[in-house]
C-alpha cells in the first residue's frame, strides 16, 4: 500500500502533497502503529517520517512517547512519539499546536514551525499496476528474482513490489475479501510457456489473523485441469516458521519450500514454490496425488464479483511471453488505481470540546 496526503495552507496560496511509497497500519494489539517510508512530495519536509514506528494515541489513551499526553496537548489523536512533527487530526478552529499542521521549514537553530493547514486529506492506494478498478493482484511469480521461502511475518504483511514478484500480504487479502462478494482468478503458464492455464472462483474470501488466514473458495470454472485448490480449501496458512497445516508427517511449507493453505496430505497446488525448482520442488498445480501442471508463472488477482457468474475465460489474461520488458498493457495504461480516503479535515466542522 501507497499513502497520499493532501494539505492546504492557512492561506489557502500552497497545495501541499506527501506521498510514501509504503504505508502500513500495525493490528490493535501494537496500537495500530504507524509505518511509512519513501517520501516525495512538495510538502517543505517528511514529517511523517517522524511518526513512523509510534503507536496512535487518544486523550484516553496515551500511547505517546512524552511524560505529557500529546494527544490532550494537542488536541488530535495521531501516532504521536514526543508529539511534534504533525497534527492532521488536530483543533480545526485553533490557529497555534492545537490546530492542524505540518512542520515547515527548519530554522538554522531550534524547532521547525508548524505550518497551519485549512485542509488536509489521506488516503492510502495499492500501486496501479495491481489494483485496477475492477481488480487487484495480490501474488505474482514471473521473474524469479524475488525469494518465495519466508516466514510469517512477511507473509503476513506483503513483500516485494507491485512492479514484479510481489506477495500483497495476508492482512490485506483478508480486508479486501471479508466484505464476501469477492472473486479469485489465477492466470497460470506451463514450464516452457506452451500453455496458459487459468482458474476461477467465484466466491473468495481470506479468513482473519486469529483463523491464521484460512482460504474459503468455492464456485471453479477454468481449464487447469480441475479444481485443485479445492483440497486446501478452509485450510489455514502456513509458512515455514508458523506451522498450521493437516500433515502429521512434517510442516508443508518446509517441504515444499513454500507458504501456502495446506491441507491433509498438503494439498495439490503450490503457488509460492521454489521458482527454479522442479516437479514436486517447484511451482505445480496438480489432482489427484500427481502434478497435472508443472508452472513456470502465475499470477493471482482478488475482483469484485459479478451478479450472475460468468465462464467465458480470465477477464485479463497475464503476459508471460518470454523476454518480456515490465511494461504495462494498453489495458493496464486504461485503469485507474484504487483509493480509499480515511481521512479529510475540510468543511471546518469540529466535534468534541
Ligand atoms: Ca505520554
Ligand atoms: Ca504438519
Amino acid at each position: 500500500m501507497s499513502l497520499e496526503i493532501n494539505m492546504m495552507s492557512k492561506d489557502k496560496k500552497d497545495h501541499l502533497v506527501a506521498k510514501y511509497k509504503k504505508f502500513r497500519i500495525g493490528p490493535g494489539s501494537e496500537n495500530y502503529t504507524l509505518h511509512v517510508s519513501g517520501y516525495f512530495g512538495n510538502a517543505t519536509y517528511d514529517a511523517l517520517s517522524h511518526h513512523n514506528d509510534r503507536q496512535f494515541s487518544t486523550k484516553d489513551a496515551d500511547h505517546d512517547e512524552s511524560y505529557r499526553n500529546c494527544a490532550s496537548l494537542t488536541e488530535g489523536g495521531w501516532w504521536y512519539g514526543n508529539c511534534s512533527a504533525s497534527n492532521l487530526n488536530g483543533n480545526f478552529k485553533k490557529t497555534d499546536w492545537q490546530g492542524i499542521w505540518w512542520w515547515g521549514d527548519i530554522p538554522d537553530q531550534g524547532l521547525p514551525s508548524p505550518r497551519l493547514l485549512s485542509y488536509s486529506e489521506m488516503k492510502f492506494y495499492i500501486h496501479k499496476r495491481c489494483a485496477h478498478k475492477k481488480w487487484t493482484v495480490f501474488q505474482r511469480r514471473k521473474y524469479g528474482n524475488v525469494d518465495f521461502y519466508r516466514g510469517w511475518d512477511d507473509y503476513k504483511n506483503g513483500f516485494g513490489d507491485c512492479d514484479g514478484d510481489f506477495w500483497l500480504g495476508l492482512e490485506s487479502l483478508h480486508q479486501l475479501t471479508k466484505g464476501n462478494d469477492m472473486s479469485l482468478e489465477i492466470n497460470m503458464m506451463s514450464k516452457g510457456k506452451k500453455d496458459h492455464l487459468w482458474a476461477k472462483y467465484r466466491n473468495f474470501r481470506i479468513g482473519p489473523g486469529s483463523e491464521n488466514y484460512t482460504l474459503h473458495v468455492s464456485g471453479f470454472s477454468g481449464n487447469a485441469t480441475d479444481d485443485a485448490l479445492a483440497y486446501n480449501n478452509n485450510h489455514q496458512f502456513t509458512t515455514k516458521d508458523a506451522e498450521h497445516d493437516r500433515w502429521s508427517a512434517g510442516n508443508c511449507a518446509s517441504n515444499y519450500e513454500g507458504a501456502w493453505w495446506y491441507g491433509y496430505g498438503c494439498g495439490l497446488t503450490n503457488l509460492n514454490g521454489n521458482f527454479n525448482g522442479t516437479d514436486w520442488e517447484g511451482i505445480w498445480w496438480g489432482y489427484s496425488d500427481v502434478i497435472v501442471h508443472n508452472l513456470c508463472c502465475s499470477e493471482m488477482k482478488v475482483h469484485q464479483r459479478k451478479s450472475q457468474q460468468t465462464s467465458k475465460g480470465p477477464t485479463h489474461r497475464t503476459r508471460f511471453a518470454v523476454g518480456e520488458q515490465r511494461r504495462p498493457s494498453s489495458v493496464q495504461l486504461r485503469v485507474r488505481r484504487t483509493t480509499l480516503t480515511f481521512q479529510a479535515r475540510r468543511r471546518g466542522f469540529h466535534t468534541g470540546s
